[in-house]
């Protein structure tokens, strides 16, 4: 057994979270240990030459004596109740109040001198967020971005001590071990089957994310989407809608023969005006005008934010055009909801033209839903990764779909199917940690073949 010495925090994990939270405390000057389960996490040489003295366990965590512990902060990749954590996650911890098994999030809200804004929902959430942000920057407000997003809310403290506003992405996992976010505004965007294999069912997922609300002043949720509403007491609530708006609340209508965002009857912005494609984004620019207003912006640069904001790469990117085929890259589409999101914006109109490209890690999701939608507008569908059997069962019946062993094979097959005025595209509906390092990588890859493909083509654009 390795003995964790009396006062001392274990850091649990040396990812990005892990690492920051290293920083933190050590800023703080709060004594730590680290531990990881892999026996050999990535970086840890570095890590030690960084951190000089601080003593690191690899390997199972159940041979860590805990008795003694001041306080576990886990990474958000690992459940709070894995073994050697279990016992620990349900007891408090006498000096905060907290439980004994925490997240970033948590030393964060300690530290945090600036009002939180929070999003969370299974898709959106990065798009919102970063749209926020543009909105905060357009409005002259010294917000500082990040989370889940990709840098971990920790460094954000270090990195922008002046700022007015944090603006964080939260993932269920982050939310699952925050004991309260006192958000100035939580935002839940949506709720799809995601991370199934984590939360074990539908219930433990939203339950993860409707932390979220805890402590809350505004809460800006999908009025299409009742399990994103609070199920904690929040003062003030915002829906945003695909519908014509009631008085005071958010949604699309037609005003002078124009589809509008609108507010009540007040119209806000055309969707013309609007530079990111897709029906789901104009919820988005809903949901983001909403958190706006709640955090007071004014009208005129959310606006001139949602007029400039082009969208994030790898969501519904649109990569080249070869002999008049379309290549869209959505490699962020890691659930059944995204690429039903991604499906219904770009194949609607295109009634049999769709080659969609597909499979990965399905995190116990059900595919049943994509059976349907792609009966009406797919040709072809491309399989490939450690879930490709299960899709193709749910899809069979149908459209034709066949299995292939990686994306470079279905990209190769696709090229070869593909008629002018189709469409291929890549929205996996997957994770992609069987076959790359993250959802970025798949994405590149696709993006490069594409390229590729398109300079030695002529017709390619
Ligand atoms: N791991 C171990 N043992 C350990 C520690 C980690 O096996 O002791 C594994 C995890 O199971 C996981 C991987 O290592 O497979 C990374 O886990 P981590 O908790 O160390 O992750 P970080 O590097 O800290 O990155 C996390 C988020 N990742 C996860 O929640 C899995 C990043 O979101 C986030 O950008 C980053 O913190 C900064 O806040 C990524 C993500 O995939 C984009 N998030 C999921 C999603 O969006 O669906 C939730
Ligand atoms: P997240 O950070 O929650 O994964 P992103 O903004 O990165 O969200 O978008 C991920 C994917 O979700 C996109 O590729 C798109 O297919 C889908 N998506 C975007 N907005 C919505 C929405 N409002 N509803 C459903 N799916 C969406």
């Amino acid at each position: 057994m390795v003995q964790v010495a009396k006062g001392v925090t274990l850091v649990v994990g040396l990812g990005l979270s892990g690492r920051a939270i290293c920083r933190h405390l050590s800023r703080l000057d709060v004594p730590y240990m680290v531990a990881d389960t892999r026996a050999e996490p990535p970086g840890l040489d570095d890590f030690r030459t960084a951190h000089p003295g601080v003593e690191i366990h690899c390997g199972s965590l159940a041979a860590l004596d805990l008795r003694d512990v001041e306080e576990v902060v886990v990474s958000p990749g690992l459940d709070p109740r894995m073994p050697g954590l279990k016992e620990l996650a349900d007891q408090l911890n006498p000096r905060t109040g907290e439980p004994m098994v925490v997240g970033e999030m948590a030393l964060f809200v300690r530290a945090a001198k600036a009002p939180i804004a929070a999003i969370t929902g299974s898709n959106a959430k990065s798009t919102v967020t970063t749209l926020l942000g543009e909105m905060a920057a357009e409005a002259g407000v010294n917000a500082a971005v990040g989370g889940n997003l990709g840098t971990p809310a920790l460094d954000l403290l270090a990195s922008h001590p002046d700022a007015a506003l944090y603006i964080l992405e939260l993932s269920s996992f982050q939310l699952e071990t925050t004991p309260c976010l006192g958000a100035s505004c939580a935002a839940f965007l949506n709720l799809s089957e995601d991370h199934l294999d984590r939360h074990g069912d539908m219930h433990g997922y939203r339950t993860a994310k409707q932390r979220i609300f805890i402590g809350a002043q505004h809460a800006v949720v999908n009025g299409d989407d009742p399990l994103s509403w609070p199920d904690y007491p929040v003062d003030q609530v915002a829906y945003f809608s695909h519908d014509a708006p009631v008085e005071g609340q958010w949604g699309l209508a037609r005003d002078q023969g124009k589809l509008m965002l609108m507010q009540g009857d007040t119209p806000w912005l055309s969707i013309d005006e609007l530079s990111m494609t897709g029906q789901h984004n104009y919820l988005n620019a809903l949901a983001a005008l909403a958190m706006g207003q709640a955090l007071g912006f004014a009208a005129a640069p959310m606006c001139r934010a949602l007029r400039d904001f082009k969208g994030l790469a790898h969501r519904s990117e649109m990569i080249a055009r070869i002999n008049d085929v379309t290549w869209v890259n959505d490699t962020k589409g890691t659930n059944v909801g995204a690429t039903l999101a991604a499906i219904n914006g770009i194949g609607a109109t295109l009634e049999g033209r769709l080659i969609l490209l597909a499979g990965g890690v399905g995190k116990g999701a059900d595919f049943t839903p994509l059976a349907e939608p792609l009966k009406k507008c797919a040709r072809h569908v491309l399989l490939f990764g450690l879930d490709a059997p299960r899709l193709a069962e749910a899809l069979d019946g149908h459209v034709t779909t066949q299995q292939v062993d990686d994306l470079t094979q279905a990209m190769q097959a696709a090229f070869k199917i593909a008629q002018p005025g189709d469409c291929v595209l890549l929205s996996p509906a997957c994770a992609s940690l069987d076959q790359f390092a993250n959802y970025q990588e798949r994405g590149e890859v696709f993006r490069r073949w594409v390229h590729q493909q398109a300079a030695s083509t002529t017709g390619g654009a």
